[in-house]
C-alpha cells in the first residue's frame, strides 16, 4: 500500500530530506547532554558517510556491525552506513566475543564500528576473523575523540548518498534468540520508512511536536524505529539514554516533555509506582508496550492513573517492527488490537488452515516488511506461501481484535488440560505481593506437567509457605482453579535476553 520510488536510500529520507522539508533547525536527536537539529545530523551523517567510504573504503553492500549503547553518535553511525550503501548490523552493548563472532560469521561482517568505551570484545572477535578487516572506534559521547571523528571533521558537509534502490537490503536484524540460535533478517531501504508511514503515521499519529522516549536498545528493531526512525521520519525528536532504567526515563520525560514512550511492562510497573511517589509522567500522550505480554492490571491502572491509552502490540524483528495493535481511540486489556494497515494476520493450526473465530491456534503474518531470513534453511519452516509463523498461540475474536494466549513454549498441558502460562501470570500479577512473574511447565510424574510460578515479591514480602499459600488461593479464586500454580519458587530478579524478555527456557532448565 506504500508506494516508495525505485532509488531510495532511507538515511537520506530521515536527514538531509528532512532538512529540505524545513526541519533544519528542529530539535532531532537529545542525548549526553547536547540536542542536535536536523541540519547538524544531516551534516555529521554525511561528514561520517565521506570519512567511512575513502578513508576506511567501506563499500555497497558491505556489512559494516555497529556497537554501542543508546546515544546519538550511534544513530549517526548508522545513519552515515546507511547512506554509504552498506548493510547495518545493529548489536547489543552487552555482547561478547563468542557471540559478536557468531554474528560476524553468519553476516559477513566487513567493518565494525564501535563506541571507543566498548573496543575490546570486538577487537578480540577481530583478532582471527576472516571476515572482519577493520574495527574503526567512534567516540559515543559525541565529543569528537576518536580517529573517526576526528577525520570526519575535516569533511565536507555534502555528500552524494550511494543510489540504493528500495528493495536493496539496508539492514540485518538478528533475533533475540528466545527459540534456538539467532536467525539473521533482512529489510529493505523501504521496510525502514514503511514501518513510520505505517505503524508510526496510522497508530501513533507522530507530529514534529512529539519526543519520544524509551528503554530499547537501537540493537533491536523496536528500539531502532521507536527511537530513531520514527521521530526522524516525522520531523520529531528522539532523546537517547545510555542507560534507560525506569528512574533515568521518567528524568527525560519530566525535563523533556517527552510524548511517546516506549518500553516493556515491567517499566511501566515500576513507572506507575513512581507516579504514587510524585513523578509527573502527564506530557506522555501515548506509551507504547511490547516485547512482553501486557498484564491487564498494569493496563488498567495506567489508564486510570493517566487518562492515556496503554497500548499493547506485537511485533517482530521479521517483520521489523509493530505489525499487530491497539489504538489511540480503542485499546482494550488483555488484547493485542487489530492487524496494522498493509499487513494481514490469521490464527492457523499444523495444516496452515485458518481456524475459527475464538480458538487459539498459531498466528501468522504477512505484510510489506518481511520475512527475508539470510541464507537460513529454517526459512521453508518459518516462511510458507509469504506467510511468517510467529512463536506465538492466538485467537481472533469476531471484532477481528487478536488475543494472545502464549508463546508456542509457552503452553503448558497438565493432567490434559491446556494452560496458558501468561494467564496464571496475569493472575498472579493481580497480587500486590507479586512485582513480577513467569510461569512455566516441569515435568510431573502424575500430570505429565505442572504449572510452576517464579516469582519477584514486591519489597517487604517474605517469600515463606503462608505467601505461596496466598498465592495460590489468589490465582485459585481469579481463574478456572485447575490453572493455578502447583510449586512457586521466589527469586530476586528473572533471567533475560538483552531486549528484556523473560527467558523461560532457562527457568524451565533449559539451556540452550
Ligand atoms: O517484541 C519484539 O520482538 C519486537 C521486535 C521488533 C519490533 C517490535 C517488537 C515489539
Amino acid at each position: 500500500h506504500l508506494d516508495y520510488p525505485e532509488h531510495l536510500n532511507a538515511a537520506v529520507e530521515l536527514t538531509d530530506r528532512m532538512v529540505e522539508r524545513g526541519f533544519g533547525d528542529h530539535t532531532a536527536l537529545i542525548g549526553n547532554g547536547r540536542r542536535r537539529t536536523y541540519k547538524e545530523l544531516s551534516d555529521w551523517t554525511n561528514r561520517l558517510a565521506h570519512a567511512l567510504v575513502e578513508d576506511y573504503g567501506v563499500q555497497p553492500g558491505n556489512r559494516v556491525l555497529l556497537r554501542s549503547a543508546n546515544n546519538p553518535a550511534m544513530v549517526a553511525c548508522w545513519l552515515a552506513v546507511t547512506k554509504a550503501g552498506a548493510v547495518a548490523v545493529n548489536t547489543m552493548p552487552l555482547l561478547r566475543a563468542t557471540e559478536l563472532t557468531a554474528i560476524v560469521d553468519k553476516a559477513e561482517i566487513a567493518f565494525g564500528l564501535c563506541d571507543t568505551r566498548m573496543m575490546d570484545e570486538l577487537t578480540a572477535c577481530a583478532k582471527d576473523s576472516r571476515f572482519l578487516r577493520k574495527v574503526i572506534g567512534f567516540d559515543g559521547t559525541a565529543n569528537h575523540d576518536a580517529e573517526l571523528d576526528r577525520i570526519a571533521l575535516g569533511k565536507d558537509v555534502r555528500y552524494e548518498s550511494v543510489d540504493t534502490g528500495r528493495d536493496d537490503v539496508a539492514l540485518l536484524g538478528f533475533t533475540s534468540g528466545t527459540t534456538g540460535t539467532p536467525k539473521a533478517t533482512m529489510h529493505f531501504h523501504r521496510d525502514l520508512l514503511a514501518i513510520a508511514d505505517g505503524y508510526a503515521a496510522e497508530v501513533l499519529q507522530v507530529t514534529p511536536d512529539d519526543v519520544f522516549v524509551g528503554s530499547p536498545p537501537l540493537a533491536f528493531t523496536f528500539g531502532l524505529g521507536g527511537l530513531a526512525i520514527f521521530p526522524l521520519r516525522f520531523g520529531a525528536t528522539a532523546t537517547l539514554l545510555e542507560n534507560a532504567a525506569p528512574p533515568n526515563m521518567i528524568e527525560i520525560i519530566e525535563t523533556y516533555g517527552a510524548t511517546i514512550s516506549f518500553t516493556a511492562p515491567t517499566a511501566y510497573r515500576v513507572m506507575l509506582r513512581a507516579m504514587e511517589e510524585g513523578a509527573d509522567l502527564s506530557s506522555l500522550r501515548c506509551a507504547v508496550s511490547a516485547g512482553e505480554t501486557l498484564p491487564s492490571p498494569v493496563f488498567e491502572e495506567w489508564v486510570e492513573r493517566t487518562g492515556k491509552p496503554l497500548l499493547d502490540g506485537i511485533g517482530t524483528t521479521e517483520m521489523l517492527h509493530i505489525f499487530i495493535s491497539n489504538r489511540l481511540d480503542d485499546a482494550t486489556p488483555a488484547c493485542t488490537g487489530r492487524p496494522v494497515t498493509g499487513y494481514e494476520a490469521k490464527v492457523v493450526g499444523d495444516d496452515m488452515q485458518e481456524l475459527p473465530t475464538g480458538e487459539v491456534g498459531r498466528l501468522a503474518v504477512r505484510g510489506p516488511t518481511g520475512c527475508r531470513y539470510l541464507a537460513d534453511d529454517r526459512q521453508a519452516g518459518y516462511v510458507r506461501d509469504g506467510w511468517n509463523l510467529t512463536g506465538d498461540s492466538f485467537s481472533r475474536d469476531e471484532e477481528g481484535r487478536f488475543h494472545f494466549a502464549a508463546r508456542n513454549d509457552d503452553m503448558i498441558i497438565s493432567a490434559g488440560y491446556n494452560i496458558a502460562g501468561p494467564e496464571v501470570e496475569a493472575a498472579l500479577l493481580g497480587h500486590p505481593d507479586v512485582a513480577e512473574c513467569a510461569v512455566v511447565g516441569v515435568p510431573d510424574e502424575e500430570r505429565g506437567h505442572i504449572v510452576q510460578a517464579h516469582v519477584v515479591l514486591t519489597d517487604g514480602v517474605d517469600g515463606d509457605d503462608a505467601c505461596v499459600l496466598r498465592l495460590q488461593t489468589h490465582v485459585k479464586a481469579a481463574i478456572a482453579p485447575y490453572k493455578y500454580p502447583r510449586s512457586i519458587e521466589f527469586h530476586d530478579a528473572l533471567p533475560k535476553t538483552q531486549t528484556g524478555k523473560i527467558q523461560r527456557f532457562r527457568l524451565r532448565g533449559e539451556i540452550r
